[in-house]
């Protein structure tokens, strides 16, 4: 071909650049590789995952493009067995993909703290506003306290004493006002219970108000699980003998699973329930409707020791929300037998 027919390097460079970015923002956009959204805690996050696709995309065009017409132009051409020019290093080229990938992570990490502390990752407590304290950080727990006194205590116990509590506590916003609902989450093997202190409903489901400022108070009784709804884009750690909070604002009606993310025992796979947000209306109605039939027995239900009872027993109350029944629990426990 005559040199003046060329089309100029530099420009099918741009316009290759062009296009590679043009892509890359529709990928980002348009990957649909999330669930959908139900807290105000989803969008931060899901803004934080486009921009990552987006960066990943264009990466993954320039490499693999690189590569691909590398392949074709400096093909092995027959008869040719002369060796290729011999390149020793280019020391701009090398500063530059050095220098690109850096500022990309350093970007990425200081957006991703953005994100952690707008989702109250960040203990209020230890910033400017050491003067107020808001409630939330003031449920007592007793971390060594076996299942029916920990249960307890959470209900009637409080203390004024600060504490450092980890998870996602308070937003920048949020800091100086208590949440409207608290919720007491004990994690045990396989199951999540939740307790309502302040109308002491005990659930194998959490039930929460729409648009409500809900924090969870998350125990574990026995090994590590971890808190996940994927819709929330929400996921906390339950650690033994040291609790943590999740403070979080549904927007959407709906069911959504709860599922346990650490691998915590043989049956963890099973170890899932669900989050309803309600309308206030429906979710006043299921307070009724608990605080009712819970209060005939919840005399029995205190004085029961957990540890004098079998597996079996001490589950029965929430297999029937988990939609767990007798029959399972009997052919799990046989399983369980059989293999030692
Ligand atoms: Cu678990």
């Amino acid at each position: 071909m005559d040199e003046k027919e060329k089309i100029p390097v530099s420009l099918l460079t741009l316009t290759a650049g062009i296009v590679v970015t043009l892509v890359s923002f529709w990928v980002g956009q348009n990957h649909g590789l999330m669930p959908e959204q139900a807290s105000q805690q989803a969008p931060l996050v899901d803004k934080f995952f486009s921009v990552m696709m987006t960066i990943g995309t264009a990466l993954f065009l320039v490499v693999e493009g690189a590569i691909v017409i590398a392949v074709i132009r400096f093909r092995h051409r027959k008869g040719d067995d002369t060796d290729a020019a011999p390149i020793i290093g280019n020391l701009p080229l090398e500063a530059f993909w050095t220098a690109i990938p850096a500022i990309i992570v350093i970007g990425l990490g200081i957006y991703s703290v953005e994100v952690y502390r707008d989702m109250g990752g960040f203990d209020p407590a230890t910033g400017h506003t050491m003067a107020h304290h808001h409630p939330t950080v003031q449920v007592a727990y007793l971390p060594e306290s076996n299942l029916s006194g920990g249960l307890i205590a959470q209900t009637e116990n409080t203390t004024t004493e600060p504490k450092k509590i980890y998870g996602f506590g308070a937003t920048p916003d949020t800091e100086t006002t208590p949440a409207d609902l608290v919720v007491n989450v004990t994690g045990i093997q396989f199951a999540w219970l939740f307790n309502y202190p302040e109308s002491g409903i005990m659930a194998g489901e959490l039930h929460v108000p729409l648009g409500a400022d809900v924090q969870l108070n998350i125990a574990a009784q026995d090994v590590i699980h971890s808190f996940w709804v994927p819709q929330f884009r929400l996921k906390q750690d339950a650690i033994p003998g040291q609790n943590t909070e999740l403070r979080f604002v549904a927007t959407k009606t709906g069911t959504y699973p709860i599922v346990c993310a650490e691998l915590c025992g043989g049956y963890h796979g099973a170890m899932r329930t669900q989050l309803i947000v309600d309308t206030p209306e429906a979710y006043q109605a299921w307070v009724a409707e608990n605080q009712i039939a819970q209060a005939e027995n919840r005399d029995r239900a205190i004085a029961l020791n957990p540890h004098n009872l079998s597996v079996s027993e001490f589950l029965a109350p929430y297999t029937e929300t988990l939609g767990i029944n007798q029959h399972a629990l009997a052919q799990i426990k046989a399983e369980a037998i059989a293999q030692f």
